[in-house]
């Protein structure tokens, strides 16, 4: 969301610049492996033209530019000293020769690159590159492929199972996150639900402007935000308006959430705002962010931007109709951010899509209508490049930009629902307190607990797992008083055990 102008003139040098670390062999099967591009190349996954039920690579070599390609990071290097030979599947649909060069980079030594010719109509060839004939040794983090590289011809090319021999490491499986612990399905009238968002309108550089030459003011008036058939409508408009005394020529609303949380699954549906000018985002920022203005600022402000992390789940730019973006910000790379990826979308503004974080310790994975186009999963994570390990707050706004047309008037974002999910608390019971006790049960003042063991903190969630209360400071009973009676569940945690209990509030 931050520094636009350099953002968009990175746009423009690498279109989908993705730094994805993952495993050799690459088979594809794994949504996570994603070549990045260069030079007006694409990528994509599909199935392969022999087996359905097999998915494949395809590259594809545009000729607008002198060189072009396909490279992919690895979480663990291609050893030469292990094994000099890599072999990878090739299938092109016309008859021609093609030229496949493959060649490591980021490695012990300098790059190395071997090309092969290969005429392979409607079939797979099994090329094989013999690094041992240039006296390749060593480990290397990066492997690239160029096809054809100064023909003038532009060409689809199909490419399976790239393999150095190695034995892929087993890492966890990624949590899954089918618990809603969150949500806002907008189903009501007027303005914001304030139990859940908050008005942003101090603008956050000396009181007067917003980050990126933005030139609205955001207002906590209905007009601006409002929900209405079931979807919330954040509206740009033109008008003159007056805040904190700068008066400025549009209005728009920026919300931050009331609720700030760590890993999970966030799932927003959303249509865009249309117009040139128009820069609507849905994203994240470190609930500890010292920024002026903002919810948690008073309460948890301890840090710097990018050092509390930015996660930008979706931005659009009403000069590039469709195309969607997600970026990370923090201290390895902001402002024109290299991580980040995006791609484009039919009907942003007029059709409703799901954008999709999964976030969890290891990797971010962000996706459209369940179609993965960015990964995020820095192979050694440092406070600098993973901030991400603390909580983040939602927010969603629509800037105006300086670009913005002479005839516009107003356009809304509007958003369906949005739902934060996590694991299943029943599901994560590591190690249980064996005399753990909490009562009374039911309640309608105060719960109780008692262990032997220290009981670190406390949660309270409710029937539909949203979570009601954190307690924390060696809590040794959980005020409810005010809590509509039903059934809740306690998460109690204490050193490495996690225990739930059921408790009924009356
Ligand atoms: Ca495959
Ligand atoms: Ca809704």
């Amino acid at each position: 969301m931050k520094n636009y102008y350099s953002n968009l003139i990175t746009f423009f040098l690498f279109v989908c610049h993705i730094a994805v670390a993952q495993q050799m062999p690459l088979d594809f099967s794994d949504s996570s492996q994603i070549f990045s591009v260069w030079g007006g190349s694409s990528f994509s996954t599909r199935p392969s033209p022999t087996d359905s039920n097999n998915t494949i690579g395809q590259f594809f070599h545009s000729a607008s530019a002198a060189e072009q390609g396909f490279y992919i990071d690895l979480i663990r290097p291609i050893d030469l000293d292990s094994n000099s030979t890599i072999t990878l599947a090739f299938y092109a649909e016309d008859p021609q020769q093609h030229t496949v060069g493959l060649k490591l980079e980021q490695g012990d030594n300098a790059p190395i690159q071997l090309n092969l010719n290969v005429t392979s109509q409607n079939s797979w060839t099994t090329l094989t590159y013999d690094f041992s004939t240039i006296g390749g040794n060593g480990n290397y983090n990066r492997l690239t492929i160029l096809i054809d590289i100064g023909s003038s011809t532009p060409g689809a090319f199909f490419i399976d199972n790239i393999d150095d021999g190695s034995i892929p490491i087993a890492s966890p499986p990624d949590p899954i996150y089918n618990y809603l612990v969150w949500s806002d399905e907008f189903d009501g009238t007027g303005g914001i639900n304030t139990s859940n968002w908050f008005h942003q309108t101090i603008p956050i550089i000396n009181g007067q402007d917003w980050a990126n030459g933005e030139i609205q003011h955001y207002t906590d008036r209905n007009i601006n935000a409002y929900m209405e058939n079931g979807s919330l409508k954040i509206l740009a408009k033109k008008e003159t308006y007056t805040n904190q005394g700068v008066t400025k020529q549009y209005t728009s609303a920026r919300l931050n959430s009331k609720f700030a949380f760590t890993y999970g699954k966030v799932e927003i549906r959303a249509k865009m705002p249309y117009g040139i000018g128009t820069f609507p985002a849905l994203w994240m920022l470190g609930q500890n962010i010292t920024e002026t203005g903002g919810y948690w600022a008073a309460t948890h402000g301890t840090t710097g931007w990018p050092d509390c992390g930015e996660i930008d789940i979706i931005e659009h730019w009403g000069e590039n109709q469709d195309f969607v973006q997600s970026a990370l910000h923090n201290r390895s790379s902001f402002g024109g951010t290299v991580n980040k990826g995006g791609r484009l979308i039919s009907n942003a503004s007029t059709e409703f899509h799901i954008y999709t974080l999964d976030w969890n310790s290891n990797k971010m994975t962000f996706s459209v209508d369940g179609i993965v186009h960015y990964v995020y999963n820095p192979v050694t994570k440092t406070i600098q490049n993973w901030p991400y390990n603390a909580p983040q707050y939602l927010l969603f706004n629509v800037a105006i930009l300086p670009n913005i047309a002479s005839n516009f008037t107003e356009s809304a974002m509007e958003i369906d629902y949005v739902r934060v999910y996590q694991t299943n608390p029943l599901s994560i019971d590591k190690k249980v307190l064996n005399d753990l006790k909490v009562y009374p049960n039911p309640s309608h003042t105060i719960i109780n607990i008692s262990s032997q063991s220290v009981i670190d903190k406390v949660k309270l969630y409710d029937s539909t797992g949203k979570l009601i209360l954190t307690k924390d400071k060696k809590p040794k009973d959980v005020n409810i008083m005010g809590i509509r009676s039903g059934f809740y569940l306690l998460k109690i945690y204490s050193g490495e055990a996690i225990s739930t209990k059921k408790v009924v509030i009356n």
